[in-house]
């Protein structure tokens, strides 16, 4: 199946010529191609958006919302189609992207559909002065929007919609190893009355597309979604240039449960937020600290859990834990099994890198599917905070595990990291909530739950998980510029 992009509202190929493989990562087989593209391509897309732009920002919101919430009603109805692909694309179960993948897509553009009908500015009267200020919000032109692998429809379209209902133009760049979806939606927003050159997704690498995006003068604000490093060096190319950055990066996130916590609903929860889609959302809590004395009961029920997760080709309705994205991406999360493997904590147990595996840390071979790219769900118990595992993120069905003392050994651990994205608490003691989620150096926390999302919340992380706030107005703010008028009359 070859991929194109989408340009002015039509498919059209790399003017380079030149394809990518686009592999199955269930079967380890490559299943169609995708434009290679480069900057030529950018340029071409850009144009469109530019021409577009004139017309596209005048439109009321009303015709604006009216669209946006017909592309959701498309999604809604393409469910069977979108989930299918996005699985196919990223080997999640294919549960998971019918469940939560596809539904938060269209969730997103009902949202901002929604949500830019009840968008507005203030006004400053300046009594005794006969001075009246208000504020404008200006969409700002195009705009670039450049996402990842993990979530793929989910989180390019929780970047497009806010774009779009703002009243930009979007050249967007989904990741190259799961475009799948990307490429259906072209489709979807030309039934759904999207004028031509409002959205244009361009398919590449990130090196040269992405690039290409983010370097591109007429192109105003860079929202992206993906790994820390990258993000360093987007900014470091965007901010010369003046451009709105908005960067939702990795996280190493603690995961804290205290004895006093509801233990069964912890337990079902700590489940799902160790593996869900294969561990790689950066949202998992993939640090899990149980204070001291609930340690080995939590230890020994978690790992029982942990076996019998089922681990099986996508496709399969009884699949929990599927293939994770890719093989490159397996052989990262293998160099950690082998740092685990290397440094066993019996051996050196003073050392800050001593590691037991207490389950998992092997490739898992799936009948049928034996070129698939599959890890058992795998529990590392660490005896610091500061070992290798614990400070960087593997981003795979990977989770630490360490006792804490007491709430403030608590809180070093789990601030003991460069990032900052969510936490998860586990207690029913209200007042160790108040002074731990004060505490606790996160954009997101959530207290006995995980993944608990309401879109109208700010979105993002601090530290080296990212600057900036995506979700309910926080977006609209990001994707507009105010104006200040001041009338004295
Ligand atoms: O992200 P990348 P990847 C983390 C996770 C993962 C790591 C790498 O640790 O292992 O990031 O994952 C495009 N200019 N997260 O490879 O490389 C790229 O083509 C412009 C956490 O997916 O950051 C893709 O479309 N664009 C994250 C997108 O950036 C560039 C979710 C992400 O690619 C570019 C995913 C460049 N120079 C990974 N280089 C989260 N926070 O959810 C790459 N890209």
């Amino acid at each position: 199946m070859d991929i194109k992009n989408f340009i002015d509202n039509q498919e059209c190929i790399p003017l380079s010529g030149l394809w990518l493989e686009n592999v199955n990562p269930a079967i380890g087989q490559v299943y169609g191609e995708i434009p290679n593209s480069g900057a030529d391509d950018v340029e071409k897309a850009y144009q469109a958006a530019v021409a577009a732009f004139e017309s596209w920002s005048v439109t009321t919101v009303e015709q604006r919302s009216k669209i946006m919430l017909k592309i959701a009603d498309l999604i809604d109805e393409s469910l069977e189609e979108l989930a299918a692909a996005e699985s196919k694309d990223n080997g999640k179960p294919l549960s998971l992207a019918r469940r939560i993948d596809i539904p938060r897509a269209s969730s997103n553009f009902r949202f901002f559909g929604h949500a830019i009908t009840q968008f507005a500015t203030k006004t400053h009267e300046t009594t005794g002065k006969n001075t009246i200020n208000y504020t404008l919000r200006k969409p700002l032109g195009v705009v670039g929007c450049i996402s990842p692998w993990n979530l793929p429809l989910y989180l390019f379209t929780w970047k497009i919609a806010p774009a779009l209902a703002a009243g930009n133009c979007v050249v967007a760049k989904p990741s190259e190893v799961t475009p799948l979806t990307a490429y259906l939606l072209g489709d979807i927003v030309k039934k759904a009355g999207l004028p031509p050159g409002v959205l244009n997704i361009v398919h590449g690498l990130g090196g040269s597309c992405g690039q290409a995006i983010v370097a591109h003068p007429g192109i105003k604000a860079i929202s992206f979604t993906g790994g820390t490093s990258t993000g360093a060096h987007i900014a470091a190319t965007a901010a010369p240039m003046f451009k709105k950055l908005s960067l939702e990066l990795g996280g190493k996130n603690p995961n804290i449960i205290f004895a006093d916590c509801d233990y069964d609903k912890m337990m079902d929860t700590t489940v799902r937020s160790s593996f869900a889609n294969q561990g790689q959302i950066c949202l998992c809590g993939s640090r899990i600290l149980v204070e001291q004395s609930l340690y080995e009961k939590f230890k020994a029920d978690f790992v029982k859990r942990v076996q019998e997760l089922r681990i099986g080709p996508p496709d399969h309705p009884d699949t929990q834990v599927g293939a994770v994205v890719s093989a490159a991406h397996r052989d990262k999360i293998e160099t950690y099994f082998a740092e685990a493997k290397n440094n066993p904590a019996h051996d050196n147990a003073s050392s800050v890198d001593a590691y037991n595996i207490l389950c998992g840390g092997k490739r898992q071979v799936v009948q049928g599917h034996e070129n698939g790219f599959y890890l058992q769900p795998t529990v590392i118990e660490v005896n610091s905070n500061y070992c290798r595992l614990n400070q960087e993120e593997i981003f795979g069905p990977v989770v630490t595990l360490m006792p804490f003392k007491n709430e403030a050994h608590a809180l070093e651990l789990a601030n003991g990291t460069q990032y900052g994205l969510s936490a998860s608490l586990w207690t029913n003691d209200l007042s160790r909530t108040m002074r731990l989620t004060d505490k606790l150096e996160a954009g997101i926390v959530w207290v006995n739950t995980w993944l608990n999302r309401d879109l109208r919340t700010p979105f993002g992380g601090v530290k080296n998980s990212g600057v900036g706030r995506e979700g309910g107005f926080n977006a609209l703010e990001f994707f507009t510029e105010p104006k200040n008028v001041c009338i004295e009359y």
